[in-house]
């Protein structure tokens, strides 16, 4: 009808005045992943109550905007020492300086993301939700500080706050979905039990390391994954372990305790559901108000902060138990200082194009004495010698959204993964394969010794011969006098490695975050002043542009 200027206006008759649908942002800081996926699932449900709603991560939001939304949950993850994720460093230092805006018409709510391990629980949480009432926003619920099994506090929260904000700015009704009866979804909620197919050792004989590969059934799962997600699964402790401690607390391994109003014996509690290991602060604390035991009444003191972690450092529980023994102390308290056993996670080292039904890993398994004791890793040796073949172990998947394989197939990738960093990049050549990609591949891959510990070595040396591996250089650390590390390679290959990127190359790294990430980060800044003459200054705005490009991707533990 374009053109009919004639035409008589139909006659518009609203059922009733229009609602404007309130708009909501689900702003998050996030480091692994899982702030933004709990700000998706947020996003999701305030759909439902109907908001108009979005996800936005710190990275991209520009402070200025922040008093033009109305309606703002925040969901941020601590990491470290206190500190801001990684991507939300920026937002974080400018919102807690004098540049931030007033907020007169801002409600908000805050959930902050951390582990209770750590002393400075979810400050930032803590920091956002200060400041935000600090500026002259409206808190419309309370905030959660969330620990690393954070999904009941998670769903109190988004529902407690979602609710509030509808209350304040009465959303108009959403349309009705339609609700097809769904098959058994398996997530954290609710884990798949996966059959272990295999389980293979990586390193030859008399290697100091001890790294198995693992390939699990994804049959009937409904599962899905990318290469560059993360495998959770959820361990059982050893029994060794187990029996040791009941013993040292003397209780009776068959006697009743509540988790959660369900009932266990206190062996399948100890086994299955608590983190019996992982000595904390906050662990201490509570255990200390059952002993009441002068010494550690004093090493609690704020003022002998230093001291307190120092005795943390290389214990467990089991220590605490033996060194500090309770004159009493029932089956129900004990378990009440403990937290729920944590899912681990672990980079997905296939690609489910190549593997389809199934999902591989590359684990280090860890075991060392402290303090007199032989300790192990619960979730590495649980995969070591715990499940057989055949058997299942609890599982599902976390994305990792941005670290992929470029979207584009013909840019080049550079990856830097040595010892089980090399997982996601097996993983990542594996998808390239498949998809036919024509872009070149790097590979730096690190370990003690070429003869033990080069991991998948005939994969890599096929995908070279093949030409889908452009070039692999390798740094084992202890075949010679002198240490030789990956970022010893990426130094002597500077020049190709600043063309690489000059050409739009991915820089990905994986593996160790204390320090190898970090002095690899490190030899990047340098061959970019090297190589592209450039000041300190300009590499690091090198680095920060390839970062916001979403080109320089980490995963590091
Ligand atoms: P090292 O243990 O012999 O010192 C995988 O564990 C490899 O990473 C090993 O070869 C290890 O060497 C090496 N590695 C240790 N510290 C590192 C660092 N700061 N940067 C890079 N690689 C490191």
């Amino acid at each position: 009808r374009a053109g009919s200027g004639s035409a008589t206006p139909a006659t518009v008759a609203p059922a009733a005045a229009p609602v404007a649908t309130p708009e909501l942002t689900v702003l998050y800081g996030t480091e692994s992943g899982n702030s933004e996926s709990l700000a998706d699932l947020t996003v999701k449900a305030a759909k439902a109550a109907g908001f108009k709603s979005k996800a936005v991560n710190m990275a991209d939001l520009k402070l200025g905007k922040l008093k033009d939304i109305q309606n703002l949950l925040v969901i941020v993850s601590t990491w470290g020492e206190g500190d801001p994720p990684e991507t939300a460093a920026d937002f974080y230092e400018a919102f807690m300086s004098d540049k931030a805006p007033k907020l007169a018409d801002t409600r908000f709510s805050v959930m902050g993301l951390g582990d209770t391990s750590y002393e400075d629980f979810c400050k930032m949480g803590k920091d956002f939700d200060a400041r935000l009432e600090a500026l002259g926003g409206k808190r419309i619920a309370d905030r959660v500080d969330a620990d690393v099994d954070y999904d009941d506090d998670f769903a109190k929260w988004h529902k407690a706050a979602l609710k509030a904000l509808k209350a304040a700015a009465p959303a108009s009704a959403p349309a009705p979905a339609a609700q097809p009866a769904a098959p058994i979804k398996y997530s954290r909620k609710n884990p798949f039990p996966a059959e272990l197919n295999e389980r293979v050792m990586l390193n030859g004989e008399g290697s100091a390391k001890e790294t198995i590969h693992l390939e699990f059934s994804l049959e009937g799962s409904g599962l899905e994954y990318q290469a560059g997600d993360a495998l959770a699964v959820v361990p059982h402790n050893a029994e060794d372990v187990v029996e040791d401690f009941i013993q040292t607390a003397r209780l009776d391994p068959e006697g009743p305790v509540l988790i959660k109003e369900r009932e266990f014996t206190l062996r399948e509690a100890l086994t299955s559901q608590l983190d019996i290991t992982s000595l904390s602060m906050p662990v201490i604390k509570r255990y200390n108000e059952i002993a009441k035991d002068p010494k550690l009444t004093e090493l609690l003191d704020p003022s002998n902060k230093s001291e307190l972690q120092s005795y943390i450092y290389g214990r467990e529980i089991i220590d605490l138990l033996h060194e500090f023994p309770a004159k009493e102390i029932s089956a129900d308290a004990l378990v009440g200082i403990m937290r729920k056993l944590p899912p681990r996670l672990y980079s997905i080292a296939s690609s489910p194009k190549a593997h389809p039904g199934e999902v591989h890993l590359t684990v280090g398994v860890v075991r060392y004495d402290a303090h007199g004791r032989n300790r192990k890793g619960v979730c590495s040796t649980y995969l070591a010698e715990r499940i057989a073949e055949g058997e299942k172990a609890d599982v599902f998947v976390t994305p990792n959204k941005h670290f992929k394989v470029p979207a584009d197939n013909d840019l080049p990738m550079i990856m830097v993964g040595p010892g089980t960093g090399i997982a996601p990049f097996r993983a990542f050549i594996e998808e390239r394969k498949e998809l036919g990609a024509k872009g070149d591949n790097w590979l730096f891959f690190g370990d003690q010794h070429y003869l033990t510990d080069f991991l998948y070595q005939t994969e890599w040396q096929d995908y070279l011969a093949d030409g889908i591996l452009t070039k692999l250089d390798l740094a084992f650390s202890r075949d010679q006098k002198e240490k030789v590390y990956v970022q010893d390679r990426m130094r002597e290959n500077s020049k190709e490695l600043y063309a690489w990127l000059e050409k739009g190359a991915y820089f990905y790294v994986c593996g160790d975050a204390s320090r190898m990430a970090t002095d690899v980060d490190v030899a990047l800044h340098d061959i970019l002043q090297q190589e592209g003459g450039l000041s300190e200054d300009d590499a690091k705005a090198y680095v920060k542009k390839l970062k916001d490009d979403k080109r320089y991707l980490r995963d590091v533990y």
